[in-house]
């Protein structure tokens, strides 16, 4: 086991380093645990839940930095296993109930991390190579992850505040310098990293890596060394970072567009420059949604009224700039023109504080239908949307009716709309 530890020993493996990929990586955690909290809410709302619809874009800016801050998860997080690997050597691998209890935390915190980005990575793929509900299982796993990170750093607060700051951890290492590697500092810092073991063999690198030599030009050259080693690999996670980010955030942010090499989506690749996500022939509207006789019902406390799309298109219209904004990841603005559903919702008396639901003309699908509360149904900007970047909306965008608010997941931008009805409590 010494050995081992010996045999992987590194200047980058050291607390102050995983200190430091630590806090980048809890701070992604946290981003993609409150933008994964929103859009959960956003689709699951309590009852008394309202949501703000502007900035128009807010989904758009939510749901993209949870994908982004997921994507930058990967490397941060096989930075900081690279960093902690050695522990995995710690002699006597459990020393006590207390021990076994902090590693196996440790190894379910790392296990359920690789699952949650790597399934939420495949399903920005559209791809569901697995037998259970993903939304589910990933928003269940951020309860578990955030509870095992809280443990985490209560456990490592020693550590952590003890490397958090760069200055201290470099008097640190000066004071491990100055002195023999038996120092209190070096007993110490052996207690801090090895966790527990006077003799703990990470702990003891640590100090031999950051201190010892007498001679002052050895002492110049490990150090260097060492300094270089630890910049070559954070330029390394850095430049990774950037580059997962950079070649997939395209799919979101427009001024990275031209370098979206790995996004699943494409801006203005599409039926009138724009992606679709299930198609018309998938939702198995092919001929309800051409049929001659399409109405869309409105109804509301035991009104109900039918439009036909010329009597739709008689209305007055508004267009409106507003995204697709899907949970998926990618996001793209465009032009809509239609009706204000506000205005339907006052042709049929309903209450301004009543929530709808919206029933597409898909037989089956978890979106064939979907609700909305108030806040959107009288937004200004909200639209049942008949033309898409000017021109009749296309089969695959909705045709001949679709739901388009701001603020709001594309999950929830129902499309080949038949039925909206105001919900009695
Ligand atoms: N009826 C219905 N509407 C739907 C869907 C669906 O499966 N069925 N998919 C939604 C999803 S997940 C997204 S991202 C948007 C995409 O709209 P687009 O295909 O016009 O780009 O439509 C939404 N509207
Ligand atoms: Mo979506």
């Amino acid at each position: 086991m010494y050995e081992a530890q010996r045999a992987l020993a590194s200047p980058v493996r050291n607390p102050r380093l995983a200190v430091v990929t630590g806090r980048l990586l809890g701070a992604a955690f946290i981003v993609c645990f409150g933008t994964g909290l929103y859009s959960h809410f956003l689709q699951e709302p309590l009852p008394w839940m309202r949501f703000p619809t502007r900035p128009a874009s807010l989904y758009q800016i939510t749901q993209g930095t949870h994908i982004v801050a997921g994507i930058a998860c990967f490397p941060l997080l096989l930075a900081k296993l690279y960093i902690v690997f050695p522990d995995l050597f710690q002699w006597p691998p459990v020393k006590s109930f207390l021990h076994l209890l902090e590693r196996a935390s440790i190894a379910l915190f790392v296990g359920a991390s690789l699952v949650q980005i790597t399934i939420g990575l495949i399903n920005t793929y559209q791809w569901y190579p697995w037998p259970f509900p993903f939304r589910e299982v990933h928003y269940a796993l951020g309860w578990v992850l955030v509870g095992l990170l809280v443990l985490h750093i209560g456990i490592k607060l020693p550590i952590i505040t003890r490397f958090w700051n760069g200055r201290a951890a470099a008097e640190h290492e000066a004071t491990d310098a100055a002195s023999d590697v038996e120092s209190p500092a070096d007993v110490e810092a052996v207690r801090l990293w090895g966790s527990g073991r006077p003799s703990g063999v990470t702990g003891r690198l640590i100090a031999w890596i950051d201190a010892t030599p007498s001679f002052v030009s050895e002492t110049k050259t490990v150090s260097e060394t060492t300094t270089v080693s630890r910049r070559g690999f954070l330029t390394t996670v850095g430049i990774a970072c950037a580059a997962v980010v950079g070649l997939t955030a395209g799919q979101t942010f427009a001024p990275l567009d031209a370098v979206n090499v790995f996004g699943p989506r494409k801006k203005g690749v599409g039926p009138q420059g724009l992606p679709v996500n299930r198609t018309a022939e998938e939702a198995k509207v092919t001929a309800s949604a051409v049929a001659a006789g399409w109405v869309l019902t409105l109804a509301a406390g035991g009104v109900e009224r039918s439009f036909s799309r010329a009597e739709l298109e008689a209305l007055p219209q508004t267009e409106v700039e507003l995204p697709i904004a899907c949970v998926e990841g990618w996001s793209q603005l465009a032009l809509w023109r239609g009706v204000r559903l506000s205005e339907l919702a006052d042709l049929v008396g309903a209450d301004t504080g009543a929530s709808f639901r919206l029933i597409s003309l898909e037989e089956r699908g978890s979106f064939k239908k979907t609700e909305m509360g108030p806040e959107y149904v009288r937004d200004p900007l909200t639209l049942v949307a008949l033309e898409l970047n000017g021109e009749t909306l296309d089969l695959q965008h909705g045709y001949p009716a679709r739901m388009i608010a701001p603020g709001r997941p594309g999950v929830l931008q129902t499309k080949w709309l038949s039925r909206i009805e105001a919900i009695t409590a």
